[in-house]
């Protein structure tokens, strides 16, 4: 690949728990927990990325980004960024904001910059697929090791992986145990400056084990998708859609056309049905499309009311970030509403994203939180289904016109996950 003139697609992932569930935040934190926080510049300065558009809801703040997304819920954050964003850079102030900013209880850690305070994570999880250009990244993200090797300085008791094949498609991911122990240890100490006893009090529909109460709904899905069709990929130019927008769209400055066009692409390409609004009802898209090309989408997903009228309460996101540019064309999707329930099961999300995208080849990744009241997961549901196969071995016909590459099970201690790699039928590599 030439690298001279290509963008980095492939993201880098960060999800930072500071409690396991939002009914369950420590005593001293704020009602709203991290949406509190209204100075996240600082952090992302430190990352390299902007904010271009906000869209707020009860449960979920979601922020657009320059390079990529940011999601804020009173008890995490899922900051996502491609390029050459130094994600891990911005970890010390999102700790010292958690802190300062929201109240959870925190450590004074002699190792960090700035004023040396870091709240303490409840969990923390850091992944990416294999860069198409690693060569462009900025230290730690230069190698995997290096990101390792930064992460291990801030916590004691990480796990890193590889999944899938080292000479193909791959995915990297470090996560913590739960409740990690900060480098150097130290004594927890509340923002009134008490040390924190952990509430006794556990919120009716989150499970409880270990000691903590854990919200066992937690799935995460990412479609991480490589060499878009390029006649379809057009639709991610700004010539290309200004086809299909009204006159006053057009008739703007070009810098306030990209919300407009954004939602007209939206529309267009089939994104604003992955949750369709006749199920969906109170779903939110702000999308973005860049100037000449490259297109950002988050998604807030109200679950739908119940029968009897009563207010939802919960929200889910979705997030699409497309690079169209044939040398480097890229799109990811990714999202935490649950497959199945009211909406469409994960395989009916996977089939209708990779229709939008037509990739030569994609990877899926899947994190499902282990129902401890519940012998028989998600996951084993998931993957047994016949789209996706029988046997680890066996290459399936899975997704229409796709065939299964790969597949990889890790049975973690309260998540299931699977990696999956797919080629599309007739795709050859460089072709
Ligand atoms: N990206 C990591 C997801 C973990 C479970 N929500």
């Amino acid at each position: 690949l030439d690298s001279s003139n290509a963008f980095e697609g492939p993201e880098k992932l960060l999800e930072v728990w500071f409690a396991p569930s939002p009914k369950a935040l420590p005593p001293g934190v704020k009602e709203d927990g991290l949406k509190a926080v209204e100075n996240w510049e600082e952090m992302l300065d430190k990352v390299h990325c902007k904010v271009l558009s906000t869209i707020k809801d009860e449960h979920i703040d979601a922020y657009l980004l320059s390079e990529s997304s940011l999601f804020v819920f009173p008890h995490k954050i899922i900051l996502k960024t491609c390029g050459t964003t130094t994600l891990l850079h911005g970890l010390d102030v999102l700790l010292r904001l958690a802190a300062r900013n929201a109240g959870f209880p925190f450590h004074n850690v002699k190792s960090l910059e700035d004023d040396k305070v870091a709240a303490s994570p409840h969990r923390l999880f850091y992944s990416r697929k294999n860069f198409l250009f690693p060569e462009k990244q900025q230290g730690p993200h230069d190698s995997w090791r290096n990101e390792v090797e930064f992460l291990e300085k801030m916590f004691e008791d990480g796990s890193a992986y590889m999944v899938g094949s080292v000479n193909r498609d791959h995915w990297h991911l470090y996560m913590t145990s739960t409740n990690p122990t900060l480098t150097p240890p130290q004594t927890p100490i509340s923002s009134n400056g008490d040390v924190p006893a952990r509430s006794s009090k556990i919120p009716t529909g989150i499970v409880q084990f270990g000691g903590v109460a854990e919200d066992s709904s937690d799935e995460t899905l990412e479609i991480l998708m490589m060499d878009l069709d390029p006649e379809n990929a057009k639709q991610f130019y700004r010539d290309h859609a200004a086809a299909l927008a009204t006159d006053s769209v057009n008739a703007l400055h070009p810098d306030e056309q990209g919300h407009p066009l954004g939602q007209v692409v939206s529309d267009a390409c089939g994104l604003s049905d992955v949750y369709p609004k006749s199920i969906f009802p109170d779903a939110r898209i702000d999308a973005y499309l860049f100037q000449p090309c490259g297109f950002s989408a988050n998604g807030v997903v109200p679950a739908p009311s119940s029968t009897d009228g009563s207010a939802t309460n919960v929200a889910h996101y979705f997030t699409v970030h497309v690079t169209p540019e044939p040398n480097c064309s890229y799109a990811s999707f990714e999202t935490n509403v649950p497959g199945g329930q009211k909406g469409p099961e994960t395989v009916e999300v996977i089939e209708r994203v990779v229709k939008i995208f037509k990739p030569g080849r994609f990877s899926v990744t899947l994190f499902q939180a282990k129902d401890k009241t519940n012998s028989s997961t998600h996951l084993d549901e998931v993957t047994k289904r016949r789209s996706w196969g029988e046997g680890v071995n066996q290459r399936t016909e899975a997704i229409p016109g796709y065939r299964r590459i790969e597949r990889v099970v890790h049975d973690f201690e309260d998540y299931d996950h699977v990696f999956v790699s797919f080629h599309r039928v007739g795709w050859v590599s460089g072709g």
